[in-house]
């Protein structure tokens, strides 16, 4: 299996990290943004957006985080990180699409625009993520885990990295307790990756 990485990508490290909590091992290929190697059409074959992390497994390519922590989920790891009951699943779209909607025009943009200097609109990145924020705060008040499972699910793993990150966008976590005690709660698992270090 190849992941198709940018170390510094907190959307490749969702894949990564997932990869490591479910013990599977997979070659890193470092995908050079700055060349526009994501633009080229040896890698638009595998990802036809154009963008990391994209994954292959055999004669198997996907693009975008969320599909692949499904694809992952699917093929090789235990059923608690995708459970197959039909509330559950309902519940795990709605935090993919979360991970892939708030968190990313909130807290992931935010990041890029104030750490890696990229044009953008950060006040309303960042209240977009303050926003994100709240929400969690409040779902994790009443659940320990985001899809309600008595376990940790791929729901989780997609929207940990931004948030864990989001202090580098300038958002402070600390008025969030309840994210916070999630976050130690993810980061209290087996086979935990630490996030991408600057
Ligand atoms: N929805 C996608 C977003 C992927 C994404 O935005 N990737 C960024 C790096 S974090 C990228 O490749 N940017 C280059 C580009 O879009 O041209 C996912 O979750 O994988």
């Amino acid at each position: 299996m190849k992941l198709h990485d940018v170390p510094l990508s907190g959307n490749a490290y969702k894949v990564r990290l997932f990869l490591s909590l479910i013990g599977q091992k997979t070659e890193l290929i470092n995908v050079d943004l700055r060349t526009g190697a994501h633009k080229r059409a040896e890698f638009l074959a595998i990802n036809p957006r154009g963008q990391v992390p994209a994954l292959e497994d055999s004669d198997f390519a996907l693009g975008d985080s969320q599909g692949i922590l499904v694809y992952l989920a699917r093929r090789y790891a235990d059923e608690s990180w995708y459970p197959l009951d039909a509330q559950t699943q309902g519940r795990i779209a709605h935090w993919l699409s979360f991970a892939a909607n708030e968190i990313q025009h909130g807290p992931a943009d935010a990041r890029v625009i104030l750490l890696l200097k990229r044009p953008g609109d950060l006040a309303t990145a960042q209240a977009k993520g303050r926003q994100a924020l709240e929400l969690l705060d409040s779902e994790l008040s009443r659940h320990t885990w985001l899809a309600r499972t008595a376990a940790p699910s791929i729901a989780d793993v997609a929207v940990y990295p931004y948030v864990a990150l989001a202090g580098e966008g300038g958002l402070e976590l600390a008025g969030h307790p309840h994210v916070l005690a999630w976050l130690d709660r993810v980061r209290a698992l087996p086979g935990y990756l630490p996030l991408p270090a600057l």
